[in-house]
């Protein structure tokens, strides 16, 4: 992997260092296509080519049966068709920004599915495959990115917190809960019959390559270390925070940067479904027994635009895209499914039939969702009432009213 030591220290006896280096055109190519490759150290358990690989984290999946393939395979479809219609909703007017996940759906899928009902989950603001697997509704998620609510669901219901958009502060917020979790004794617990009880609790967060350099991740790996947080750091690598290359994060991978904390970090094919739901198992389960916290990175990549309002093509180069197409995640479960003799044709039709479908009731919904309210920008922005927010709720209420249409639009 290039790193920008290359571009500013020179090979030695090559004179002074350049002041102001700047990386050359070669070297640019070369370090975007380094991104390409996991390494030695990748966790890998369904190869592209839809091979299933021995593993030491085979225990994490006795229960991955055929069937259960097959549900992470449509799981990973429908959670891509949504994402493809909203894409196709922002350019069409309907949603004022949408936050593609095209690329990502094995991470999601994979660590979202080896949740239990009583862990919490913290997001970014592109965990939709995530959200899905909690059981929010995605026509909730429209409502964020039509500008009409935020984030508005039951976060203790779903076991999902609301979307973060100021990177890296959800790493604070969640090694908070973790340590609330492990307060209140919900972590290292044993059964009669003396094994791990079933009850204990983990929390997950989310976030980006990007967002290892800001100081709240790495504040929240502190706190975590020193209080043993039952906290996985889920680390979705997609290559670049906008429009900025991992390397210009890090001159390790970000896995290795667990160590300086004094806990385990691991790196495992964020495009294997398979492989993100095992090590996400084993990651939980270290936390619930008390050995947390974890880092996760998640290799992956973000095949689309950053946002609906960023133009990648100015910035990376098509061929890497092509590289990672090889790499696909539903893919490879297609082709495993399909070899193996876990699915036939009549089941990929009929998940994509259920996938237009999901999106066409989507569409119909986002058209006609009616505006809020205009009192809802004062409802569950506190837990509990507050005289001071009534009174601006009732002198916001009155000055509308003061307008012919009352306010509506
Ligand atoms: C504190 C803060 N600084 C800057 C931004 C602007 N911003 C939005 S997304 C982004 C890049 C994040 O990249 P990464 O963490 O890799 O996540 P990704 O978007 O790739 O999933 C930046 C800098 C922000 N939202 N918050
Ligand atoms: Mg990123």
């Amino acid at each position: 992997m290039s790193s920008p030591e290359q571009w500013t220290r020179p090979e030695p006896g090559a004179g002074p260092a350049a002041t102001a280096a700047q990386p050359s055109p070669e070297q640019v190519i070369a370090g975007l296509r380094a991104t390409a490759e996991g390494g030695a150290e990748l966790t890998q358990l369904l190869t592209p080519e839809g091979e299933r690989q021995p593993s030491r984290f085979d225990p994490y999946l006795a229960d991955i049966d055929d069937a259960a393939l097959r549900g992470l395979y449509r799981d990973m479809v429908l959670v891509r068709r949504a994402d493809r219609e909203c894409n196709a909703m922002q350019r069409q007017g309907q949603l004022g920004i949408w936050v593609p996940l095209l690329g990502q759906e094995a991470a999601q899928v994979g660590s979202g599915r080896a949740l239990k009902p009583q862990d919490m989950a913290f997001p970014s603001y592109r965990e939709h495959g995530v959200a899905y697997t909690r059981g929010v509704d995605f026509r909730e998620l429209l409502g964020i990115f039509r500008c009409t609510d935020h984030s508005a669901w039951d976060f203790r219901e779903h076991g999902f917190h609301p979307y973060t958009i100021v990177i890296g502060n959800q790493v604070l917020n969640a090694t908070g809960y973790a340590m609330g979790q492990k307060f209140e004794g919900k972590v290292g617990n044993t059964d009669p019959d003396g094994k791990p009880s079933g009850t204990d609790e983990a929390t997950i967060v989310y976030f980006g390559d990007g967002a290892t350099s800001q100081g709240d991740v790495h504040e929240g790996f502190v706190w975590a270390a020193v209080y043993d947080a039952p906290v996985v750091f889920f680390c979705q690598n997609n290559q670049w925070a906008i429009s900025e290359p991992t390397e210009r994060q890090s001159r390790l991978p970000l896995y290795q940067r667990a160590r300086g904390y004094g806990f385990p970090g691991i790196r495992v094919d964020g495009n294997d479904v398979l492989a993100c739901l095992a090590v996400t198992r084993w990651a939980l389960d270290e936390c619930r027994h008390g050995n947390g916290p974890v880092l996760i990175e998640a290799f992956t990549y973000r095949m689309d635009a950053h946002t609906t309002t960023d133009d990648p093509t100015r910035y990376r180069l098509s061929d890497e895209i092509e590289v990672w197409k090889h790499k696909d995640p539903i893919e490879r479960v297609r082709v495993h499914l399909a070899r193996t003799g876990g699915a036939d044709q009549e089941f990929f039709d009929q998940v994509q039939a259920d996938a237009d479908a999901f999106a066409a009731e989507l569409r119909d919904y986002c058209f006609n969702m009616p505006d809020p309210p205009p009192e809802r920008i004062f409802s569950e922005v506190y837990a509990e009432p507050s005289a001071a927010l009534d009174a601006q709720r009732e002198e916001y209420l009155a000055y509308l009213s003061g307008f012919a249409d009352g306010g509506e639009q």
